[in-house]
């Protein structure tokens, strides 16, 4: 359960995917979600990794999440024209604005760091169970309140730059033991970049 308002303290995070979850490996290398990664990204890189895996089940009660930026985990020093982060979260239950559905900015990622948010600038990512919401590093999100009497589940799996430091540490959390079963030919990027590896996972 989350020990802050920013995590929720009605919200159950459970992470380390790759090593726990065999069908998450596969959403992991799910090929739509690897190509828009691999694409949007690669202006900035030559390839990506894998950032953080995370299922985010927000309990009944829990409160909106504070609206941010993912890339803040670098703090500002990276340049404000690079896009370090491509972020999936795919709803295992389904998103709707009462549960908690992503709540998300656009055009956010334009904006200043400074800028605020009107109530009316912010929609919610509402899709049905099986359905996945892709944003970027760089837009105004966040997790929804919960309002209703059942919990709202998703997947959280994010890529990001090559060259950055990864906010869950897949050296560790995952074991080389499954790390080896990991396919790169499997992913859209293998295609589109012949014998770059995918995720840092196979590095
Ligand atoms: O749960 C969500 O919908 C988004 C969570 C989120 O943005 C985060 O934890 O950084
Ligand atoms: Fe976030």
């Amino acid at each position: 359960m989350g020990r802050d308002d920013f995590t929720g303290r009605a919200t159950k995070r459970t992470g380390a995917l790759a090593a726990r979850s065999a069908a998450c490996r596969d959403l992991i290398v799910n090929e739509l979600a690897l190509t828009t990664a691999n694409r949007f990204l690669q202006p900035y890189t030559r390839k990506i990794i894998l950032h953080l895996t995370q299922v985010i089940q927000i309990n009944p009660g829990g409160a909106a999440q504070a609206i941010h930026r993912d890339r803040l985990a670098w703090g500002k020093y990276l340049p404000k024209d690079i896009e370090p982060q491509l972020n999936t979260i795919w709803a295992l239950t389904d998103f709707s604005a009462e549960n908690g559905a992503t709540q998300c900015v656009p055009g956010s990622h334009k904006w200043s760091w400074a800028r605020q948010p009107k109530p009316e600038e912010i929609v919610q990512a509402e899709m049905p169970k099986g359905s996945v919401f892709f944003y970027t590093g760089s837009v105004l999100h966040s997790g929804g309140a919960n309002t209703s009497e059942n919990m709202r589940m998703g997947i959280n799996l994010t890529y990001c730059l090559g060259w950055l430091r990864q906010e869950e540490n897949q050296y560790l959390s995952c074991p080389p033991s499954i790390a080896k079963d990991f396919d790169p030919s499997a992913s859209g990027f293998a295609r589109l970049y012949p014998g770059r590896v995918c995720l840092g996972l196979l590095q």
